[in-house]
């Protein structure tokens, strides 16, 4: 049967999306979802999370099956902070327990699920790239300062400190011989600074302007299958990013399915 390139697009389109979760994101009024099957990983996310995407880039690279229950973050309900007092996404849910934390539950996952090890094993490259996620804390400080900005002299501020960081990431990359932070293939650390550097890619990118090997790994990374399943268009994003800036967030946007629990 012959499929238009245009279908074909939609579709491929769909499975990109589907890797962050289209399910609609529950709310205070929500009862609580019966818990997952025997077996079954469950992740608490929210389709726009930042820190979510850390974890669905490791599920992703480790090809982890899982089903996925958003979270009205705006309008939280009761039954998640008893699942999660912090009130955060994400979290993970398996046979009875819980974990949450961007880096602990990815970290968790790597160890337990099999497939290719993401965290880097030789001790040495990993205290450098945990210095390094140090200094990413300036990008992603300086990536919610830049976008929630009221005035010129704040969102200079701003860009200072995303450049602070950016600085000691572009450093990082023209020291290494390594196309990644993690070595021939990205890794755990590439996978927690992707979602800060993919926004700002997308909808701040005068910040990268004086970065060059930044620009060049992010060219890199875009190639990366799990960094493509995670992908949500940038017209998206961009919508998201406007309701943040405006207090005005609409979760629900894009494709939305429904759950069948
Ligand atoms: N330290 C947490 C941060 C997660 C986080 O801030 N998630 C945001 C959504 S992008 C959230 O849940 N916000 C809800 C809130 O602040 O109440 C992690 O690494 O998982």
């Amino acid at each position: 049967m012959l499929v238009s390139s245009r279908f074909q697009v939609k579709i491929k389109e769909v499975i990109k999306m589907a890797a962050m979760g289209n399910e609609r994101h529950l709310a205070a009024e929500s009862t609580v979802p019966p818990p997952p099957k025997q077996d079954v990983l469950r992740v608490y996310s929210m389709k726009f999370c930042p820190y979510a995407q850390r974890l669905k880039l490791v599920l992703a690279a480790k090809a982890v099956k899982h089903e996925t229950v958003n979270i009205n973050l705006v309008k939280k309900p009761q039954w998640y902070l008893e699942k999660n007092p912090r009130g955060l996404v994400p979290t993970i849910e398996i046979n009875g327990d819980i974990i949450y934390e961007s880096d602990i539950t990815s970290e968790y996952i790597d160890k337990v699920y099999p497939g290719r090890k993401i965290v880097t094993a030789d001790p040495l490259k990993r205290a450098k790239e945990l210095m390094l996620m140090g200094d990413h804390g300036k990008i992603v400080g300086g990536f919610y300062g830049a976008i929630l900005a009221q005035d010129d002299e704040k969102r200079a501020a701003a860009f200072t400190k995303m450049s602070a960081g950016l600085d000691v990431l572009d450093k990082f990359l023209s020291n290494s011989p390594m196309p990644f932070v993690c070595g021939e293939q990205p890794g755990f650390t590439d996978y927690m600074m992707w979602p800060h550097l993919e926004r700002i890619h997308i909808y701040l990118k005068l910040a990268l302007a004086n970065f060059k090997n930044v620009q060049a790994y992010i060219a890199k990374m875009e190639k990366d299958e799990a960094v493509q399943a995670c992908r949500l268009p940038d017209e998206l994003h961009k919508e998201f990013a406007e309701g943040y800036k405006t207090k005005n967030i609409n979760y629900d946007i894009g494709d939305v399915v429904e759950y069948n629990f």
